[in-house]
């Protein structure tokens, strides 16, 4: 089997295809990724020899034209995933997640090849924190940054192109994912690179806000599950019980590695910043049979801060422009 892996060198999608080439010979990935800031070919130093590596745009309409022709399946990973980012320039979300979306829509249908759309909880909106309510695939679309925005679109585009031009498309929402590989921007990987660097974690607000956290292995095997298993023109919602808040997160990461768990800054907070996600994964767990096997949040988070304390090579490049970034937003100290 052909499989194209769109943004292969980011966090989630470079874990995928590790994944799959580990457990599946049987499948020979090329993997389509333009190397943004968020990007990193050395994510993918572990399979490098054993895939083909493209660089370049999924907006780019004759390039995603030619790598679809002679493709069997597409797994789509690649867009601008940060929201803090997103609020300080939307530009870049609208012109991958929506107009790259609908680039590799148009592609497919012309060829007639499966499908699977990688999303996030996020396009359901929040929860309040003493809402017993979790997500169900049923959940209406609400997002509120222009990131989840975008990836709502997307989502819309893909239903529609299954329903309009029977494209054979499954779409999957899943909750925050972490694990090796995050790009030291997004909460956990700042966190523990930040305290190995001796610099405090930056807490936004009070840290009441609630993620559902999963680990990145458990949402790559259930988007296998769904491609394998699941129902075209359907989607699936993936998250594994882990709702923790952020406080809690930040707390555990300082006791991980040996220091006083108060010893955090609370910073300015996300404007429009969601309360709390939360997935109700029954669907894909009763109907496909898929469970997770990181069940314990902690030693979850233990293995990841284990992996950046042994691989600083990988994640040291990006680490001051990051800072600096959130220092020019206007990051500060409450
Ligand atoms: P990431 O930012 O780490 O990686 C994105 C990758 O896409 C990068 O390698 C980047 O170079 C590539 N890319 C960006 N624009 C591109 C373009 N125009 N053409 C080709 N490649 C491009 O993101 P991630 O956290 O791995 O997220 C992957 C997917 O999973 C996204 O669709 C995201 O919305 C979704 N998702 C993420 C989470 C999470 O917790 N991180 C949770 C649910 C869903
Ligand atoms: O320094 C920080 N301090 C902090 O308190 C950062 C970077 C974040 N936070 C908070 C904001 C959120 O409540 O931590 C929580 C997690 O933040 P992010 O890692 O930025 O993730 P989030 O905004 O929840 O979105 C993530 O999950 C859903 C991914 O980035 C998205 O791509 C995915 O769709």
């Amino acid at each position: 089997m052909k499989l194209l892996v769109t943004g292969g060198a980011g966090f989630i999608g470079a874990n995928f295809v590790q994944q799959t080439v580990d457990e599946r010979p049987d499948v020979e990935v090329t993997v389509l990724d333009a190397l943004t800031y968020a990007g990193n070919v050395e994510s993918l130093a572990p399979v490098r020899d054993r895939i083909e590596f493209v660089q370049g745009d999924i907006a780019d309409a004759d390039l995603v034209d030619r790598l679809i022709a002679g493709t069997d399946l597409v797994v789509h990973f690649a867009a601008e995933s940060h929201n803090d980012n997103s609020l300080n320039d939307p530009s870049p979300f609208v012109r991958t997640n929506v107009i790259g979306t609908f680039t590799l829509l148009e592609a497919i249908r012309k060829h007639g090849v499966r499908y699977h759309h990688i999303s996030t909880d996020e396009v359901y909106g929040d929860l309040e924190l003493d809402d017993p309510a979790r997500f169900t695939e049923a959940t209406p679309y609400n997002p509120s940054s222009p990131y989840s925005s975008t990836k709502a679109s997307s989502d819309l585009l893909v239903r529609a192109w299954a329903r309009s031009f029977g494209i054979s498309a499954t779409i999957s929402n899943c909750s925050n994912n972490y694990g090796p590989y995050q790009h030291v921007e997004k909460f956990i990987p700042r966190q523990i690179t930040n305290v190995l660097d001796g610099v405090r974690p930056k807490l936004y607000g009070q840290g009441l806000n609630v993620r559902d956290w999963i680990h990145v292995d458990d949402h790559n095997r259930a988007v296998w599950t769904i491609i394998e298993r699941g129902t075209p023109g359907e989607t699936y919602l993936i998250g594994a019980d882990g709702e923790v808040d952020n406080r809690t997160v930040v707390r555990t990461i300082l006791e991980l590695l040996g220091k006083d768990p108060d010893d955090f800054d609370a910073v300015t907070d996300r404007p429009g910043h969601d309360m709390r996600y939360a997935i109700d994964a029954t669907r894909l767990r009763t109907e496909l049979g898929w469970e997770p096997r990181y069940r314990d949040f902690r030693s979850g988070l233990a293995a990841t801060v284990d992996w950046y304390r042994a691989n600083e090579q990988w994640w040291r490049p990006q680490k001051s422009a990051t800072e600096q970034a959130y220092a020019a937003a206007g990051e500060t100290v409450l």
